[in-house]
């Protein structure tokens, strides 16, 4: 018998700059405000030790090895698997910005094979819902252009776009984020995340 209070792993993905983190914060500050606990999670989670490496990395500040990095990024899930477990089973929603599907599509865009790259994530927690967004690569550029950091790239971008379509299945929900304004996208995730959040009680916690 599971929990009747099980919350729900929801996570956002997609390319650079097509507007997870905004619509992540706003889905927890929703949840939250509508009596239901959330917590927002971000991979990479910079703060830790390895975050602070995987920072370096992004920054183009220290190099490693593709594989070395890509189990770091792994490893950085890991640390917060088991904090993750217990949230989900006490009642919290957790709403991630990225995880293992970036993972998967930015290691494998590099070049390393995509089932290794899949591999050193299985066992982590299971998505109830992911939500692809989905931006065309000119309404990206129009919103300022790409940073500084290693994988802000045009050519890059086209590649991890092509990977993450690979990684699409049932528990996806790709999202166009076309000629949308803040508000209106987070309207049709907001009606998503209700239903995730709805079902996730009558189901026991997956891993990939
Ligand atoms: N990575 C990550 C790996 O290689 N392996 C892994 O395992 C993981 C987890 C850092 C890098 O790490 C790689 C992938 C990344 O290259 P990050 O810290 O999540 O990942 O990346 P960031 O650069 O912080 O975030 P993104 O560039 O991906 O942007 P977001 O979060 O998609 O977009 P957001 O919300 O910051 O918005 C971007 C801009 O657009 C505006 C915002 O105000 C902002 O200026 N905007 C809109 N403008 C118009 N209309 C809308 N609807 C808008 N929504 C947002
Ligand atoms: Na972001």
């Amino acid at each position: 018998m599971m929990a009747a209070t099980r919350g729900a792993l929801i996570v956002l993905e997609g390319c650079d700059r097509v507007g997870k983190s905004t619509q992540a914060k706003l889905l927890v500050e929703y949840l939250t405000k509508r009596g239901k606990p959330a917590k927002l999670m971000n991979f990479p989670d910079r703060s830790t030790t390895i975050g602070k490496l995987l920072d370096e990395y992004l920054k183009q500040g220290q190099e490693f090895d593709d594989h070395a990095v890509h189990l770091l990024f792994s490893a950085n899930r890991w640390e917060a698997a088991s904090s993750m477990e217990k949230l989900l089973k006490s009642g919290t929603t957790l709403v991630l910005d990225r995880y293992s599907d970036s993972g998967i599509a930015f290691s494998s865009a590099k070049g390393l094979d995509f089932d290794w790259c899949r591999n050193s994530d299985a066992g982590l927690p299971l998505p109830d819902l992911v939500l692809f967004l989905q931006l065309s690569q000119e309404e990206s550029r129009a919103r300022g252009g790409y940073g500084q950091e290693r994988y802000e790239k045009e050519q890059f971008q086209a590649t991890v776009r092509d990977k993450f379509s690979r990684l699409q299945q049932d528990n996806w929900t790709v999202v166009s984020a076309e000629q949308k304004s803040i508000e209106e996208l987070q309207c049709e995730l907001r009606k998503l995340v209700d239903a995730a959040v709805k079902s996730a009680l009558n189901k026991s916690l997956g891993h990939l």
